[in-house]
């Protein structure tokens, strides 16, 4: 089965994930396997595209936890180890589909290109399926979830009086009026965790109620969005507010930033903006 074989919604996002895939790795976000994406394609999964796949799968692999929300769910992924800059050119080699089995607790794996699967799931699985359950529970708009390397933010979270959300999005809005606009519910931020683990996966779920964007610690960062480019604008945006910040300080000066008072009043034309 090739990627033609699917219907068009689904090729669109397969293109979508590898587009980004370019992206990434075009940012210098994406050392060799760095950085993990997924889809949620629940909706395009027609009853005749479903009965053409499921002989397709493979046996059922369990997850660490129950997703019972998740239940039947088809979701795009990333493999693990694979890079960012072979998904671009060949998303048939670098992703795959997965189905999470009806308990829940499990998940089967079909291959984007030849019959047989020579791949598996991004380590970061349990975090993008606890997000995905998040927002199916919500009846959010957001069905993608991307997590990549910025170096910009990461940077920023070597520096320990920037490892609290406060300080942080006062930094990174205050280093560019679009930041408020595009970010006005600003980054959570994560302390260092395990990668991988279920652990920080509960503690990034947490943060999902308040941000779109979130920093891990030494490590990244995972963002929400409706398709992939808009979670990704969030990261850009955000890595970008810490690139000035850092031109600043190799220019040898301190940012002035912006005052309080001037941030406030792009909350306001934020909200406007998105409304
Ligand atoms: O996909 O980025 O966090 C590799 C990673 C793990
Ligand atoms: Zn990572």
């Amino acid at each position: 089965m090739s990627v033609n074989t699917f219907n068009k919604e689904i090729n669109r996002r397969i293109s979508e994930v590898a587009e980004l895939g370019k992206y990434l790795w075009q940012k210098g976000w994406a050392e060799r396997n760095a950085g993990n994406i997924s889809v949620n394609i629940q909706e395009y999964m027609t009853d005749e595209l479903r009965e053409k796949l499921l002989p397709t799968a493979t046996s059922v692999l369990p997850l660490d936890r129950a997703y019972p929300s998740l239940a039947g769910f088809f979701f795009l992924v990333t493999g693990t180890g694979k890079r960012m800059r072979d998904l671009a050119l060949d998303p048939e080699h670098n992703s795959l589909m997965i189905r999470v089995t009806d308990a829940g607790d499990g998940y089967q794996m079909f291959s984007l290109g030849e019959l047989v699967l020579n791949i598996h799931p991004t380590s970061e699985l349990p975090t993008h399926l606890a997000i995905h359950e998040y927002l199916v529970l919500k009846g959010a708009k957001e069905k993608t979830v991307v997590h990549t390397h910025p170096n910009e933010l990461i940077s920023i979270t070597q520096i320990r009086k920037f490892c609290n959300e406060e300080a942080l999005n006062h930094l990174l809005w205050g280093m560019h009026p679009e930041t408020m606009v595009i970010v006005p519910d600003g980054a959570g931020f994560l302390p260092y965790m395990l990668p991988g683990s279920q652990d920080i996966a509960d503690a990034t779920l947490k943060k999902f109620a308040f941000h779109k964007v979130i920093i891990w610690e030494k490590h990244g960062s995972f963002a929400i969005g409706r398709d992939v480019f808009e979670a990704f604008d969030l990261i850009d945006t955000l890595a970008k507010s810490a690139q000035i910040y850092f031109q600043c300080k190799s220019a040898g000066f301190e940012p002035e930033g912006l005052s309080q008072e001037k941030i406030a009043e792009l909350k306001e034309l934020s909200a406007k903006f998105l409304a």
